[in-house]
């Protein structure tokens, strides 16, 4: 279970990698060159690239509508992923899905869903999949706290159970569901503790921890690939900023965001790296600029990619 210091550098990597896209997303926004809405993870860091660093790169993944970080812990590429937000030909999805419906097959992302909830059942038919071809593969399935109040949490789970599925459930609970507090919308203290009702383990750890998540979700991904059936893991974490782009933030304190923010879980793995002797501040340092200096590329093969040819709208509309 324990990861090179190699490794953990790559992990790093990843976390400035989500930030920077996201404070570069939130910027072109603001520029008017990405369009709609978009839902970001700042914040929320750990609880990605932990979770996806337990899996196989050949394992799978369900993201939902504040996805980002999913996707670039699955190792998307940054230029089809920035493409895509531009609405971009060359995008992921050729510029249709935008920020909340990347899907990237070939590399296991089985999607972002604008539907909350909405992948927590499509993971069972994934786990039944694989389980059924004996592929030895897992789906891990993100959702956030709103959704595991959802009908589809407690039917998927129920049948993930039943069937002994490969797979993991990880609720990023961030404390709200839009402005509704997580305290006033469960009776119990632990949303992991429901896994109890479907015959699963459940654990519930700090999602600003990288090396807790990672731990509690490889533990669980061992047990799934091992033939146990699957698991609910909880990961506490935060979003810094709205819900979305037209979220006035009204419902919180800034003294509650701040206090999170003081738990940035970026500048936590980085200290825990420093401390162990696994890297120094220049190493820290040089890893944050080469994730920046992604972002940039990939900004600039967004700018320069091709709008969608009108005559191609209707390409991809079955219904
Ligand atoms: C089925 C469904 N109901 C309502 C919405 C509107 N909606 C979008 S995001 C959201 C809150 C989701 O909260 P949570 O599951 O905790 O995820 P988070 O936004 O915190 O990541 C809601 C209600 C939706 N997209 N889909």
């Amino acid at each position: 279970m324990t990861l090179t210091a190699e490794k953990k550098h790559d992990l790093l990597r990843q976390m400035y990698t989500i930030r920077a896209f996201e404070e570069m997303a939130e910027q072109l926004y603001t520029m008017g060159k990405i369009h709609g809405t978009m839902h970001l993870s700042i914040g929320m860091e750990a609880s990605a690239v932990g979770a996806v660093a337990a899996l196989q790169d050949d394992d799978f993944i369900l993201s939902t509508h504040r996805g980002h970080g999913h996707c670039i812990a699955k190792n998307a590429d940054l230029n089809l992923m920035m493409a895509e937000f531009m609405g971009k030909e060359t995008g992921y999805c050729r510029g249709r899905g935008g920020s909340m419906h990347i899907a990237d097959v070939d590399g296991g992302n089985l999607g972002a869903n604008g539907v909350v909830g909405g992948g927590i059942p499509i993971a069972v038919g994934v786990g039944l999949s694989q389980k059924m071809q004996k592929t030895g593969r897992i789906c891990l399935s993100f959702f956030g706290d709103g959704a595991a109040n959802l009908g589809p949490f407690h039917e998927a789970l129920n049948m993930a159970a039943i069937w002994t599925l490969p797979v993991v459930f990880v609720c990023e609970n961030n404390q709200y569901a839009m402005s509704y507090s997580a305290k006033k919308a469960f009776a119990i203290d632990k949303i992991s503790d429901r896994a109890a009702a479907y015959g699963m383990p459940g654990e519930t750890v700090d999602g600003n921890d990288l090396m807790a998540v990672y731990t509690a979700v490889r533990r669980a991904v061992d047990r799934a690939r091992d033939g146990g059936g699957p698991s609910l893991i909880e990961s506490s974490t935060y979003r810094w900023r709205g819900h979305s782009k037209s979220d006035a933030n009204r419902y919180r304190s800034k003294a509650e965001i701040e206090e999170w923010r003081a738990k940035d879980p970026i500048a936590r793995f980085r200290q825990q790296l420093i401390d162990a002797g696994e890297l120094d501040d220049q190493g820290a340092d040089a890893i944050m600029q080469a994730a920046s200096g992604a972002i940039d590329t990939a900004v600039e093969f967004a700018d320069s990619s091709p709008e969608p040819d009108l005559a191609t709208i209707e390409d991809g509309v079955y219904a």
